[in-house]
């Protein structure tokens, strides 16, 4: 059985967006966040303290992307994925990771800077400063969509999920105005799947 640690609109919505997209059974463990502060005994099961974790019989991952990647390929019986000898297959991977490095991560620093840390460490510098790396990223994505319903063509894939949450963190906290048109669609357009809104429901 499939296990996934989850917090509500944490970088855990990714796998739980990708196992109701795949219809997977899985069992959820629901974690107060932030775990480290509010429930420590997580870090038992996850030492990093972070979330998602996900336990699959004897493995268990800790990056989100890399358990999209993990679950379409050993369970998803080649939904959301392109196969190996497509084009669209190394651009695949590219945008997967592209999420989380390019768009999650600068705007997990943002949060951090602006909102997380006690007030006098917070730096608006640097919170502007990621801000604005996170928008500088957006022209590639708008061209990549060009002409596509997805990053990968017709059909969604993990790329796709990868990015979505992204955008979806930087639009809950403000920045969805700034996204040019074609992207703030695109949005809109995986916001609007049955499966991304089961997964969005779950959790306080
Ligand atoms: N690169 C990791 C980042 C995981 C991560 O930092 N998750 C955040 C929630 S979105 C977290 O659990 N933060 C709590 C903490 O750092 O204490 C991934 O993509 O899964």
């Amino acid at each position: 059985m499939i296990t996934l640690y989850h917090s509500k609109d944490t970088r855990s919505l990714r796998c739980l967006w990708l196992l109701e997209e795949l219809e997977l059974a899985h069992e959820l463990e629901l974690v107060a966040f932030p775990p480290r502060l509010k429930q420590p005994q997580f870090l038992e099961v996850n030492p990093s303290g972070t979330l998602p974790f996900l336990v699959d019989g004897a493995v268990r991952l800790h990056e989100s992307c890399a358990i999209l990647l993990y679950l379409a390929s050993k369970h998803g019986d080649g939904h959301c994925l392109v196969p190996l000898d497509s084009p669209a297959y190394g651009p695949m991977l590219d945008w997967t990771f592209h999420g989380e490095t390019a768009l999650a991560a600068p705007l997990a620093t943002v949060l951090r800077y602006s909102m997380f840390l006690p007030r006098e460490q917070r730096v608006p510098a640097v919170a502007e400063d990621y801000r604005g790396q996170m928008l500088q990223r957006l022209p590639a994505l708008e061209q990549a969509l060009a002409g596509n319903a997805y990053l990968c063509g017709e059909q969604l894939t993990v790329a796709d999920i990868s990015v979505g949450y992204g955008l979806l963190l930087g639009e809950m906290f403000g920045l969805g105005e700034q996204y040019p048109a074609a992207v703030r669609a695109y949005l809109e357009r995986l916001k609007a799947r049955p499966a991304f809104q089961r997964a969005r429901a779950v959790g306080a």
